[in-house]
């Protein structure tokens, strides 16, 4: 397998994660998001019609795109999606809300500010990617300050996908410190066996 990345993506890390957890081996293609690598003519037939990474390219010629439906893909028959359908459900319902509540304020903001730079409207959109951002953390922070995990008893494809770009949230400018169940729950990610940080690669 391929992976189309750029070390610093959130959502490519869930990839990263999940294929080193199950222990599989892949390779993995670079593209520098800064200089526009991905809004090629090759990537945008070949790889992803949308323009972005991660995309996931497989032997027989498959390529997946969309990090949580990729991670749903392999974590299918593991342990980290749960058999219960009302838990993979459960599951399910966090991946879309990483999508729609979460990632566009939580991730935008960071790459705002630390990865490719804040864009001429990004000021008139920062106090509603703030506010988007306070509203998805303080969701995930009202099921962690009691629970170990996002669905269940054990760390699933729900946790991998928010971990992603919470632990990095700080570097958004979000004062963490105000959420000690998430971080009590980052701290218990990070102890994972065969745990990688963001800017790893096989
Ligand atoms: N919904 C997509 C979002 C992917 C995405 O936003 N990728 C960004 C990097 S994290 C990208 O490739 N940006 C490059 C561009 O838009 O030109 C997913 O979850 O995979």
């Amino acid at each position: 397998m391929i992976l189309h990345d750029f070390l610093p993506s959130g959502n490519g890390y869930k990839i990263r994660l999940l294929l080193r957890f199950l222990g599989q081996k892949f390779s993995l293609t670079e593209y520098d998001l800064t200089k526009g690598e991905t809004r090629t003519g090759d990537f945008l037939t070949r790889i992803n019609p949308v323009g972005r990474i991660p995309a996931l390219e497989f032997e027989d010629g498959h390529v997946l795109v969309e990090s949580n439906s990729v991670l749903l893909f392999l974590a299918e028959g593991t342990q980290w999606l749960p058999e219960d359908k009302w838990q993979r459900a459960a599951a399910i319902q966090w991946l879309f809300f990483e999508q729609y509540e979460h990632e566009p304020n939580v991730a935008v903001l960071r790459s705002w500010m630390s990865v490719k730079g804040m864009p001429d409207y990004g000021q008139v959109m920062l106090p509603f990617k703030q506010a988007g951002a306070q509203n998805a953390l303080d969701v995930m922070e009202n099921r962690l300050k009691d629970h170990d995990w996002l669905v269940g008893a054990q760390c699933s494809i729900a946790d991998i996908s928010l971990y992603a770009y919470t632990h990095v949230a700080d570097e958004g400018g979000i004062d963490m410190s105000r959420f000690p169940g998430i971080n009590r729950w980052i701290a218990r990610f990070a102890a994972l066996p065969d745990y990688v940080p963001i800017t790893w690669k096989p």
